[in-house]
């Protein structure tokens, strides 16, 4: 390794060691107290084919694509059957949560027969639900 290289090496090792580390309330936003997330469709209590279609709603905000910083703004993210997550970091992205971070406004779900609780939370540009937390009225949904 030459000086020079040598040099630029120490410098990114020097970067990364001083650079202060984003914790998760860095990346937090705000939403304004009447922001609400809601599903459109299905119904509570409706009784669906195994692929069917659920419609989102928000009322108060702006949809934008996750990666994009914009105030009052987020992307939905589905929550099927209840999965547990941590309201001050980004959500993970399983089965379970669906991000929709192209700012989609509906999906094709494909679910096995029973019972199914399907909940909506709005993510900002980092995944991460608003400090004020925006999450729809659970419903429930039953698949033949
Ligand atoms: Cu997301």
């Amino acid at each position: 390794m030459n000086f020079k290289a040598f040099c630029v090496a120490l410098l990114c090792a020097l970067v990364f060691l001083v650079a202060p580390k984003a914790s998760a309330q860095d990346l937090m936003s705000h939403a304004p107290n009447e922001a609400q997330a809601y599903i459109i469709e299905p119904a509570d209590g409706a009784i669906l084919p195994e692929t069917f279609t659920v419609k989102f709603g928000l009322s108060g905000m702006d949809l934008a694509p996750a990666g994009v910083m914009q105030e009052n703004a987020g992307h939905h993210h589905l929550l099927i059957d209840r999965p547990e997550f941590d309201l001050a970091t980004s959500l993970p992205s399983t089965e379970q949560i669906r991000h929709f971070g192209k700012a989609q406004t509906e999906t094709q779900l494909t679910l096995t027969p029973g019972k199914h609780t399907l909940q909506l939370v709005l993510g900002n540009y980092a995944h991460v639900p608003h400090d004020n937390p925006v999450i729809s009225e659970p419903i429930q949904v039953i698949v033949e």
